[in-house]
């Protein structure tokens, strides 16, 4: 089974520790696991990551044409500015799901401008951790979320 590549940009690696009553209490390591317990749970596999550099990012994008079943993506600040990271999502040819744990419209007018939406099916904010959880669910339930049936254990 392909594993959902779920990539994390800038700052991502200080949650828990950055602003908490945007970001909230829980950590990196936290997310991850939570990610992974949702995932066997939804009979899903994930690769979780996390960098602050906008090319290493654009590399894992790259990788996941053919290695991954889908992207959940967080791009953190790159999300606003990053024409690199957009073109490598629109030839990444997999589902991609825009995640961020803020509601980014509840906030500074730079953070309305997304360079990841038109790249993806579908994008979820505001829900903080969970969200990354409710993208999973989203790909787990297949057809609806788009033209590409999500993976399910055994196909
Ligand atoms: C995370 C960041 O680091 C910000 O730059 C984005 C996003 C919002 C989040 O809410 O997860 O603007």
């Amino acid at each position: 089974m392909k594993p959902i590549y779920i990539l994390n940009g800038p700052n991502l690696n200080m949650l828990g520790l950055r602003e908490q009553e945007i970001y909230g209490t829980e950590t990196l390591e936290d997310l991850r696991k939570r990610c992974e317990t949702r995932a066997k749970a939804l009979g899903l596999c994930v690769d979780f990551r996390q960098s602050n550099i906008e090319g290493e990012l654009v590399t894992w994008i790259q990788e996941a044409r053919g290695k991954s079943a889908a992207i959940v993506l967080n791009a953190g600040a790159y999300t606003h500015t990053s024409i690199a990271i957009h073109d490598a999502l629109r030839a990444a040819d997999v589902p991609i799901i825009e995640v961020h744990l803020s509601n980014v419209f509840r906030r500074e007018a730079f953070r309305h401008t997304s360079y990841v939406s038109p790249a993806a099916l579908g994008v979820i904010c505001g829900f903080g951790p969970k969200g990354y959880e409710l993208a999973l669910e989203a790909l787990a339930s297949g057809p609806e979320t788009g033209k590409k049936e999500a993976p399910r254990q055994g196909a």
